[in-house]
Protein backbone atom coordinates (compact mmCIF):
# COMPACT_ATOMS: atom_id res chain seq x y z
CA UNK A 1 0.00 0.00 0.00
CA UNK A 2 1.33 3.59 -0.62
CA UNK A 3 1.27 6.31 2.11
CA UNK A 4 0.95 10.03 0.47
CA UNK A 5 1.50 12.80 3.05
CA UNK A 6 -0.69 15.70 1.52
CA UNK A 7 -0.51 18.86 2.54
CA UNK A 8 -3.11 20.98 1.35
CA UNK A 9 -3.41 23.55 -1.38
CA UNK A 10 0.44 21.63 -2.46
CA UNK A 11 2.24 20.30 -4.93
CA UNK A 12 0.66 16.72 -3.34
CA UNK A 13 -1.82 17.07 -5.66
CA UNK A 14 -0.02 16.12 -8.60
CA UNK A 15 0.85 12.69 -7.05
CA UNK A 16 -3.03 12.15 -5.88
CA UNK A 17 -3.76 12.83 -9.39
CA UNK A 18 -1.30 11.07 -10.87
CA UNK A 19 -2.07 8.26 -8.38
CA UNK A 20 -6.01 8.19 -9.56
CA UNK A 21 -4.88 8.27 -12.97
CA UNK A 22 -2.63 5.04 -12.47
CA UNK A 23 -5.96 3.63 -10.71
CA UNK A 24 -3.75 2.51 -7.65
CA UNK A 25 -5.15 2.20 -4.09
CA UNK A 26 -3.65 4.25 -1.58
CA UNK A 27 -3.88 6.06 1.80
CA UNK A 28 -4.07 9.51 2.43
CA UNK A 29 -2.65 11.20 5.55
CA UNK A 30 -3.48 15.08 5.27
CA UNK A 31 -1.25 17.62 6.75
CA UNK A 32 -2.93 21.25 7.25
CA UNK A 33 -0.97 24.61 6.70
CA UNK A 34 -0.06 26.70 9.72
CA UNK A 35 -2.92 29.69 9.51
CA UNK A 36 -0.50 31.81 10.03
CA UNK A 37 3.11 31.15 8.85
CA UNK A 38 1.32 29.05 5.73
CA UNK A 39 4.43 26.14 6.39
CA UNK A 40 3.96 22.66 7.14
CA UNK A 41 2.92 21.65 10.44
CA UNK A 42 6.04 20.13 12.36
CA UNK A 43 4.75 16.78 12.05
CA UNK A 44 6.09 16.46 8.83
CA UNK A 45 9.46 17.05 10.16
CA UNK A 46 9.16 14.41 11.91
CA UNK A 47 8.96 12.13 8.66
CA UNK A 48 11.82 13.84 6.63
CA UNK A 49 14.53 16.35 7.58
CA UNK A 50 12.94 18.75 5.09
CA UNK A 51 9.42 18.61 6.24
CA UNK A 52 7.47 19.09 2.74
CA UNK A 53 4.95 18.08 0.97
CA UNK A 54 4.61 15.90 -0.79
CA UNK A 55 6.42 12.78 0.61
CA UNK A 56 5.02 8.99 0.35
CA UNK A 57 5.82 6.41 1.93
CA UNK A 58 6.55 3.11 -0.46
CA UNK A 59 7.87 -0.17 0.22
CA UNK A 60 8.97 0.96 4.05
CA UNK A 61 10.85 3.67 2.39
CA UNK A 62 10.18 7.64 2.42
CA UNK A 63 10.28 8.85 -0.85
CA UNK A 64 10.63 12.78 -1.85
CA UNK A 65 10.22 15.06 -4.27
CA UNK A 66 7.43 15.15 -6.51
CA UNK A 67 9.26 14.74 -10.21
CA UNK A 68 11.06 12.21 -8.45
CA UNK A 69 8.05 10.30 -7.09
CA UNK A 70 6.28 10.97 -10.42
CA UNK A 71 9.07 8.82 -12.16
CA UNK A 72 8.93 6.07 -9.87
CA UNK A 73 5.51 5.46 -10.00
CA UNK A 74 5.46 5.76 -13.60
CA UNK A 75 8.21 3.45 -14.37
CA UNK A 76 6.79 0.84 -12.19
CA UNK A 77 2.79 1.52 -12.54
CA UNK A 78 2.17 3.71 -15.49
CA UNK A 79 4.54 3.48 -18.32
CA UNK A 80 1.85 4.57 -20.78
CA UNK A 81 2.81 7.93 -19.63
CA UNK A 82 6.49 7.90 -19.96
CA UNK A 83 7.96 8.45 -23.65
CA UNK A 84 9.98 5.13 -24.98
CA UNK A 85 13.80 5.94 -24.03
CA UNK A 86 16.29 6.96 -26.73
CA UNK A 87 13.31 9.23 -28.28
CA UNK A 88 12.96 12.76 -29.15
CA UNK A 89 10.18 12.96 -26.95
CA UNK A 90 11.74 10.84 -23.98
CA UNK A 91 14.74 13.77 -24.21
CA UNK A 92 11.93 16.84 -24.07
CA UNK A 93 10.43 14.45 -21.16
CA UNK A 94 13.22 14.85 -18.98
CA UNK A 95 13.63 18.42 -19.64
CA UNK A 96 9.75 19.50 -18.56
CA UNK A 97 10.45 17.19 -15.63
CA UNK A 98 13.43 19.06 -14.56
CA UNK A 99 12.24 22.20 -15.74
CA UNK A 100 8.90 22.20 -13.43
CA UNK A 101 10.82 22.28 -10.51
CA UNK A 102 13.85 23.63 -11.43
CA UNK A 103 13.01 26.60 -13.34
CA UNK A 104 9.10 27.66 -13.64
CA UNK A 105 9.39 27.59 -9.22
CA UNK A 106 11.98 29.27 -9.38
CA UNK A 107 10.09 32.95 -10.09
CA UNK A 108 7.46 31.85 -8.37
CA UNK A 109 8.78 31.33 -5.31
CA UNK A 110 11.21 34.84 -5.73
CA UNK A 111 7.77 36.22 -6.28
CA UNK A 112 6.61 35.34 -2.84
CA UNK A 113 9.58 35.55 -0.53
CA UNK A 114 10.23 39.00 -2.14
CA UNK A 115 6.46 40.50 -1.55
CA UNK A 116 6.66 40.23 1.99
CA UNK A 117 9.66 43.12 2.08
CA UNK A 118 7.49 45.85 0.83
CA UNK A 119 9.16 48.24 -0.77
CA UNK A 120 12.34 46.84 -0.25
CA UNK A 121 11.95 44.35 -2.93
CA UNK A 122 10.90 46.84 -5.77
CA UNK A 123 14.03 46.97 -7.68
CA UNK A 124 14.22 42.76 -7.75
CA UNK A 125 10.31 42.88 -9.49
CA UNK A 126 10.87 43.81 -12.77
CA UNK A 127 13.62 41.11 -13.31
CA UNK A 128 11.24 38.42 -11.61
CA UNK A 129 7.88 39.56 -13.56
CA UNK A 130 10.41 39.21 -16.43
CA UNK A 131 11.24 35.78 -15.69
CA UNK A 132 7.75 34.51 -14.45
CA UNK A 133 6.56 35.82 -17.87
CA UNK A 134 9.76 33.76 -20.16
CA UNK A 135 9.02 30.48 -18.45
CA UNK A 136 4.99 30.67 -19.00
CA UNK A 137 5.05 32.29 -22.34
CA UNK A 138 7.61 29.15 -22.95
CA UNK A 139 5.01 26.97 -21.64
CA UNK A 140 2.37 28.59 -23.62
CA UNK A 141 4.48 28.36 -27.04
CA UNK A 142 5.61 24.08 -25.81
CA UNK A 143 2.14 23.12 -26.19
CA UNK A 144 1.35 20.29 -28.56
CA UNK A 145 -1.62 21.24 -30.75
CA UNK A 146 -3.33 18.42 -28.96
CA UNK A 147 -3.23 20.50 -25.84
CA UNK A 148 -0.24 18.51 -24.10
CA UNK A 149 3.03 18.49 -23.47
CA UNK A 150 5.45 16.11 -24.56
CA UNK A 151 2.82 12.99 -26.10
CA UNK A 152 -0.77 13.96 -27.95
CA UNK A 153 -1.84 12.26 -24.64
CA UNK A 154 -1.52 12.91 -20.61
CA UNK A 155 2.05 12.30 -19.92
CA UNK A 156 4.13 12.47 -16.90
CA UNK A 157 5.41 15.83 -17.76
CA UNK A 158 1.89 17.06 -17.80
CA UNK A 159 1.15 16.45 -14.76
CA UNK A 160 4.60 18.11 -13.23
CA UNK A 161 3.41 21.29 -15.28
CA UNK A 162 0.22 21.26 -13.91
CA UNK A 163 1.26 23.17 -11.05
CA UNK A 164 2.89 26.01 -12.37
CA UNK A 165 0.16 26.14 -15.14
CA UNK A 166 -2.32 26.81 -12.41
CA UNK A 167 0.03 29.45 -10.95
CA UNK A 168 -0.08 30.97 -13.96
CA UNK A 169 -3.95 31.08 -13.88
CA UNK A 170 -4.02 32.53 -10.44
CA UNK A 171 -1.66 35.35 -11.37
CA UNK A 172 -4.55 36.10 -13.84
CA UNK A 173 -2.68 35.01 -17.10
CA UNK A 174 -5.37 32.87 -18.77
CA UNK A 175 -6.22 35.73 -21.26
CA UNK A 176 -2.48 36.03 -21.89
CA UNK A 177 -1.61 32.51 -22.28
CA UNK A 178 -5.22 30.92 -23.92
CA UNK A 179 -3.17 27.65 -24.62
CA UNK A 180 -2.02 26.68 -20.58
CA UNK A 181 -5.49 28.57 -20.03
CA UNK A 182 -6.67 25.36 -21.81
CA UNK A 183 -4.63 23.19 -20.54
CA UNK A 184 -5.63 23.67 -16.67
CA UNK A 185 -9.22 23.56 -17.52
CA UNK A 186 -8.79 19.75 -19.47
CA UNK A 187 -6.60 18.47 -16.25
CA UNK A 188 -9.38 19.50 -14.31
CA UNK A 189 -12.13 17.92 -16.36
CA UNK A 190 -10.69 14.69 -16.12
CA UNK A 191 -12.22 12.49 -13.40
CA UNK A 192 -8.97 11.53 -12.16
CA UNK A 193 -8.22 14.60 -11.17
CA UNK A 194 -11.89 15.66 -9.42
CA UNK A 195 -10.85 12.18 -7.91
CA UNK A 196 -7.47 13.76 -6.49
CA UNK A 197 -8.97 16.93 -5.58
CA UNK A 198 -11.55 15.38 -2.89
CA UNK A 199 -9.21 12.75 -2.15
CA UNK A 200 -6.94 15.83 -0.72
CA UNK A 201 -9.84 17.49 1.06
CA UNK A 202 -11.19 20.11 -2.03
CA UNK A 203 -8.27 22.36 -1.77
N1 LIG B 1 10.71 20.33 -5.02
C1 LIG B 1 9.79 19.82 -4.03
C2 LIG B 1 9.12 20.98 -3.33
C3 LIG B 1 8.35 20.56 -2.11
C4 LIG B 1 7.70 21.76 -1.46
O1 LIG B 1 8.29 22.85 -1.34
N2 LIG B 1 6.47 21.56 -0.99
C5 LIG B 1 5.73 22.64 -0.39
C6 LIG B 1 4.25 22.51 -0.75
S1 LIG B 1 3.89 22.96 -2.38
C7 LIG B 1 5.78 22.55 1.12
O2 LIG B 1 5.81 21.47 1.67
N3 LIG B 1 5.74 23.73 1.76
C8 LIG B 1 5.59 23.84 3.16
C9 LIG B 1 6.82 24.34 3.88
O3 LIG B 1 7.83 24.59 3.21
O4 LIG B 1 6.75 24.44 5.09
C10 LIG B 1 8.78 18.90 -4.72
O5 LIG B 1 8.56 19.06 -5.93
O6 LIG B 1 8.24 17.99 -4.07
Amino acid sequence: MITVHHLNRSRSLRILWLLEELELEYRVVRHERDATTNLAPPELLALHPLGKSPMIELDGRMVIESGAITELLCARFGQHLLPEPGTDAHIEHLEWMHFAEGSAMTPVLLQLYTSRLGDAAAPLHPRIQHQLESHFSYMEQSLRPSGHFVLDTLSAADIMLSFPAEIAMRQGRADALPGLAAFVAANRARPAYQAALARGGND
